[in-house]
């Protein structure tokens, strides 16, 4: 399929370590997919489900031990430890190569490699990154021809060049205490060893599109982010693009497919769909920043996923679709997870392959069962989808759940203060579910987990950013959806109605609506946020927006600390952040 030297040469030595029994290339094809769908079914690793119902959609179950991205296990193997900064875990490469390539050692014996040559954006795009993932895992093979783009036209657009991402994946024996997932930036190289899970195999989705992107971000002048994009058009037709970055559990693809309340829809309004997950976004030719979506899928959380909290998402997943761990309803050969509806199947098997039955003592879907389903399914996928020139970003988003501190939204003072904004990003844990307030987990921009170098510099590059971008930069925002009341109930009703503050920020970027300045930069006047049609009170939005100084007299104290563990490489620019924050606070 190819005669690329480096690509030959690479699956050669790969072939010799791992020892397969044959190599097949995949090449894109519906046939081919179409036979290795047939052979996973004949030895059970996934199943066929109702296909009046759920047409080319399959089940698949992970070994128990092995249902979820292992942040301790995940390694940045730079040549300096320095380089994978104090955020991530390290490992020296040599070191690291000799322990995996052991692992590795004739693990495809009696099996076969199967070599995906795939892209991260449309292919030819200039925003494109090719990648060849082996694998000796169908399910792996067939989750990546939803997630990427995957065959021979990949080859074709890479021609001779060297410039590609190598990812070995052997599932091994799937034990926990071998499992690692390594990333070699100066190599761009990934192995993944002894998982079959989803984040851990599918070499494209954060390893690759966000671990090493960022790197190659950071040394080409572009940025890879963790961050939904979507479209907002007003009754004009005229789409305004916003990039926004949560950590998990924080309802990104649910913001990303947001339907808007019906008044708006009444007038107009419509939200499109680019991402879910990735951004990768360049300085184009017109000084603006443009964004493509280097996935073509969504890797979803399946549990609470139904037709109220996101339709959107729900339909994409009726073709063509991957389902992992959930519950299988044996009466009509569908599936179901907590949250879809209040009818658990009474004849089932739970995510382990266990008689279920409903049983209302555990859970019937495991809690990250997951959806894999092609973008080309979501009822509002963005017509730019498939653009290779991506589409022009007007604010950026940060956000977190907070059940006091942040305000529903804020804007950033300048792109500077934007970035000491995302930097200090964070989310409480469950524990602001019950009302007391949580213990602050620090995410800068949702890429604690994702960041493939020292994150103070991941920040230094950002600054850097900025300057290239000047005054054409977009504007950065911060939301926070889920401040509680003293019974600890969401105030603010969040999902579709999320639109009245998207509404708010696009008027910002577009200098048509006013602001009132705190010290931690510009909140909305309560008036310029529609409440129309929506059961809350004028004075319930201002103590929404309200800023509590002693509240964030304490942040502060909990920011310095965390910049305290960044050293000497923590950019001027934020310490000075941090210090005009606190002198406004005064
Ligand atoms: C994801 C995550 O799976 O961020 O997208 O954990
Ligand atoms: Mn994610």
């Amino acid at each position: 399929m190819t005669n690329n030297k480096s690509v030959l040469e690479w699956i050669e030595d790969k072939k010799a370590l791992v020892n397969p029994d044959k190599v097949v290339w995949i090449d894109g094809s519906e046939e081919q997919l179409e036979a290795l769908r047939a052979e996973a079914c004949a030895t059970g690793e996934i199943i066929k489900l109702n296909q009046e119902k759920l047409p080319g959609c399959y089940l698949h179950r992970t070994a128990v031990n092995d249902v979820a991205r292992v942040e301790h296990r995940t390694f940045i193997c730079s040549d300096k430890e320095e380089d994978a900064g104090p955020t991530n875990h390290w490992m020296a490469p040599a070191d690291a190569y000799k322990m995996l390539y052991d692992i590795a050692r004739g693990s495809y014996k009696g099996r076969t490699m199967y070599v995906i040559p795939y892209s991260m954006g449309p292919v030819g795009s200039p925003f494109a990154k090719y990648g060849i993932e082996l694998t000796d895992s169908i399910y792996v093979v067939l989750n990546m021809s939803i997630m990427t783009r995957v065959g021979q036209n990949v080859l074709d657009a890479l021609g001779d060049s060297d410039d590609w991402v190598r990812g070995l994946h052997c599932k091994c024996e799937i034990d926990e205490e071998k499992r690692y997932i390594c990333h070699f930036p100066q190599d761009n190289t990934i192995i993944s060893v002894n998982s079959g899970y989803g984040g851990n195999v599918l070499l494209g989705k954060k390893c690759f599109a966000l671990r090493i992107a960022s790197n190659l971000g950071r040394n080409e002048g572009w940025m890879a982010e963790h961050m939904l994009i979507l479209g907002l058009e007003n009754p004009q037709g005229e789409v305004k693009y916003i990039a926004a970055a949560f950590p998990s559990a924080c309802g990104k693809t649910n913001l990303a497919m947001l339907i808007p309340p019906e008044l708006y829809r009444k007038k107009g309004y419509k939200v499109w769909c680019v991402g879910d997950d990735i951004a990768w976004m360049r300085v184009g030719e017109d000084g603006r920043l443009w964004a493509v979506n280097p996935e073509n899928g969504f890797f979803g959380v399946a549990p609470g996923t139904n037709m109220k909290s996101n339709p959107n998402a729900l339909i994409s997943t009726q073709k063509g679709t991957i389902f992992t761990n959930v519950v299988h309803n044996l009466d009509d050969n569908t599936v179901w997870w907590e949250g879809l509806d209040k009818n658990p199947p009474t004849n089932s098997l739970n995510w382990k392959g266990e008689v279920w039955n409903a049983d209302p003592e555990t859970k019937g879907a495991h809690p990250n069962s997951r959806f894999t389903a092609p973008a080309k399914n979501c009822p509002c996928v963005s017509p730019e989808f498939d653009s290779g020139k991506g589409v022009p970003i007007s604010a950026i988003v940060f956000g977190g759940r907070r059940a006091k501190t942040a305000p529903l939204v804020y804007q950033s003072r300048d792109w500077e203060n934007g970035v000491f904004v995302g930097s200090i990003m964070a989310s409480e844990t469950t524990a602001a579910a019950t009302g007391a307030v949580g213990v602050v987990r620090r995410d800068p921009m949702a890429m604690l987990p994702f960041c493939g170098y020292h994150m103070a510099d991941y920040w230094a590059h950002w600054l850097e950013m900025g300057k290239k971008l000047g005054d054409k930069a977009p504007k950065i925002f911060n939301v926070n959806w889920f401040r509680l009341d003293d019974e600890g109930h969401f105030i603010w009703p969040g999902f579709g109605d999320n639109m009245r503050v998207l509404e708010w920020i696009i008027d910002r970027c577009e200098g048509k609506a006013d602001a009132v300045e705190t010290p931690i930069g510009f909140v909305p006047k309560a008036e310029d946020i529609n409440l129309e049609e929506l059961d809350l009170s004028l004075d319930t939005l201002k103590s929404l927006l309200e800023v509590d100084k002693d509240l964030w007299n304490t942040e502060a104290e909990g920011i310095e600390e965390f910049y305290q563990k960044f050293g000497d490489k923590l950019p001027e620019e934020l310490k000075a952040q941090l210090d005009g924050l606190k002198a406004r606070l005064k």
